[in-house]
């Protein structure tokens, strides 16, 4: 069975310890708040790095990686990474556009949107048909995510416009954190193990990943919280 090379569990484990850190913090910034949709965010971010620290444990014990055949060669793939992402970007999403005030049928259309891209990218890791058939899966998740990016700017943009001036701020750093930090993703997969361009090493690929883990995570979670007067006038509002 495969395992995370020493240099990779080492990486892994400290983003388990990251994002469980980033959990602890959450929790304690939120302990005591009595407003109901000032507690919603709170719930919904310390479950995003609450996943991602429990997917992080499994990679960096070997749990969350599976040998995957193609053509001949052994690809290494850590499974796990798509199990948290399917659950934590809507999350993330949901996040987001709880602050601009969208309505059911936009967080609707953003999460299924996002779940169609988690799922395309999974078949693409797994698949073992050819390494041109994974390309394909690429193309097609990096198609909904492009919609899912189109949408944020688009229609939520549109609907956080009408929001207080704090609202507004925190929503543009957001989408901003978003908008650079998912776009990479598709780059890192691509030119990582997953593809056969194979320009970075499963390690390095692990480096990149934590990196932005970390940061579309605990640093999002950091900026939407932190931002009170925000959460206070989205509290307030009808
Ligand atoms: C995959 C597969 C290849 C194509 C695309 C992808 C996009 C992934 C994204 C993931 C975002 C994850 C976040 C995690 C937070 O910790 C699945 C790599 C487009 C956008 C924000």
């Amino acid at each position: 069975m495969v395992q995370p090379t020493d240099t990779q569990s080492l990486i892994l484990w400290v983003g388990t310890a990251l994002m469980a850190l980033g959990t602890v913090a959450f929790i304690a910034m939120g302990w005591g708040e009595k407003n109901e949709r000032k507690q919603e965010f709170y719930i919904i971010t310390i479950f995003i790095t609450a996943i991602a620290s429990v997917s992080y444990f499994s990679m960096a014990t070997g749990y969350g990686l599976i040998e995957v055949p193609v053509g001949g060669e052994t690809l290494d793939i850590y499974w796990a990474r798509y199990a948290d992402w399917l659950f934590t970007t809507p999350l993330l999403l949901l996040d987001i556009a709880l602050l601009a005030g969208a309505d059911r049928n936009t967080i609707a259309t953003l999460v299924g949107l996002d779940v169609a891209m988690i799922l395309t990218g999974l078949a693409g890791a797994l698949a073992r048909s050819s390494a041109l058939n994974r390309m394909l899966w690429w193309g097609i998740s990096t198609a909904f995510m492009i919609a899912v990016l189109f949408f944020l700017v688009r229609t939520l943009s549109g609907q956080a416009a009408r929001q207080s001036s704090a609202v507004a701020a925190t929503f543009s750093r957001l989408r901003t954190m978003i908008l650079v930090l998912w776009s990479l993703y598709p780059v890192v997969w691509v030119l990582g193990t997953e593809s056969t361009i194979g320009a970075l090493s499963l390690t390095q690929e692990t480096i990149a990943f934590a990196i932005l883990d970390v940061t579309a995570k605990v640093g999002f979670g950091f900026v939407l919280l932190r931002s009170r007067d925000a959460l206070e006038d989205v509290s307030t509002s009808a």
